[in-house]
């Protein structure tokens, strides 16, 4: 296991000294996130990213995430040009030493919350997903209320380029089934994950998260049998997956550490946070611990372990705690908690 903290480059409040000194942490998972989604990404900016993370002590071998144009989602003619050009920022990812890519097959949105910034009993606050308020808002609205919550901070997924169409992008899927969408995934596999193989990139899709259906859009990677859909879509190892605890656990039926046992190979990448479901089927992202959350956090390390795992990890969101502010779901202090009890679960899970 080797733990990585994500940072998001020059647009990061948080230096990559500090994360260098969070106990266990090597590397950090990161982007290039001023280039919009389909752009390639030019080698000297792969580059200058590389000897800027290895300045400071650490390694960068997991990038998160290299975005998929919309054309290809959507499976239009346009979509082979954005397929050369993906191909292309995958070699020149392999140039610098990157091993994994996180990516995710979500249409037009990314993650969603109804608060950012929701205030728990214990002076902290985090990101909460409501129910109520997710069907009873528009995608326009929910990015406004982001605008004005983030503090002026872009969110990854919920970047000004990709936001600027929205309804007019939301409106060119109503043409796509559910079925169509499996088949433009499946059309995009074919045809970069044997460049994959050839760059020696592990390709690791993100789960939609939450895993339901949003704004009637398509939903591919949500539970364990769309999951193996979706590796035998391409059976190769470079074809796999990158397990969020949090975006999967977000629906109580999902059995994680079975998840992990099943697709232990197929694994490259984890995110390891909890959760805590609430009765109305609510939930918040709660610290790390079991006792804070709804998930069995030494029952999900132990799989891994069992497993033999030996992929990249990391704390995904955090509360914002000790009065820090920055970008949501990202301030370094409970992160930073975060990374030190996986590092301490994972210790005592493989003696
Ligand atoms: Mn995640």
């Amino acid at each position: 296991m080797q733990m990585t903290l994500r940072w998001f480059g020059k647009l990061d409040p948080i230096p990559l000294k500090h994360i260098r000194q969070v106990p266990g942490v090597t590397g950090v998972v990161t982007s290039l996130m001023h280039i919009p989604a389909g752009d390639v990404w030019p080698l000297a900016e792969c580059e200058a990213m590389r000897d800027e993370v290895n300045a400071a002590g650490l390694a960068v071998e997991v990038i998160e995430s290299v975005n998929i144009h919309e054309d290809i989602k959507l499976g239009v003619p346009e979509r082979d040009g954005w397929i050369e050009a993906y191909i292309e920022t995958l070699a020149n990812l392999s140039k610098v030493g990157v091993k994994v890519v996180c990516y995710n097959f979500m249409p037009v949105l990314d993650w969603a919350r109804s608060h950012l910034f929701y205030p728990l009993p214990d002076g902290s606050n985090t990101m909460f997903f409501s129910r109520g308020f997710i069907q009873n808002t528009t995608p326009q609205a929910l990015a406004a209320r982001y605008a004005e919550q983030s503090g002026g901070i872009d969110l990854p997924g919920w970047e000004p380029e990709r936001l600027k169409d929205i309804v007019a992008t939301i409106g060119r899927y109503k043409s796509v089934s559910q079925e169509q969408y499996w088949d433009n995934a499946r059309y995009f596999l074919k045809k970069v994950i044997p460049h994959a193989e050839r760059l020696g990139i592990k390709m690791a899709i993100h789960p939609d998260d939450p895993p339901w259906p949003l704004f009637g859009l398509p939903r591919l990677i949500n539970s364990r049998d769309n999951i193996k859909r979706f590796l035998e879509l391409y059976a190769s190892p470079n074809n796999g997956l990158t397990l969020c605890t949090g975006s999967l656990g977000a629906d109580p039926g999902n059995d994680i550490p079975a998840v992990i046992r099943a697709f232990a190979d197929r694994i490259h990448f984890a995110h390891i946070r909890n959760l805590k479901h609430l009765p109305n089927g609510d939930f918040y992202e709660s610290a790390h611990p079991t006792s804070c959350g709804s998930l069995n956090m030494p029952d999900i390390v132990r799989a891994f372990a069992e497993a033999g795992f030996d992929g990249y990890i990391r704390p995904d969101h955090g509360r914002m705690v000790w009065d820090e502010t920055g970008r949501a779901g990202y301030g370094l202090y409970d992160r930073a908690m975060g990374a030190a009890y996986l590092t301490g679960l994972w210790e005592v899970l493989k003696q």
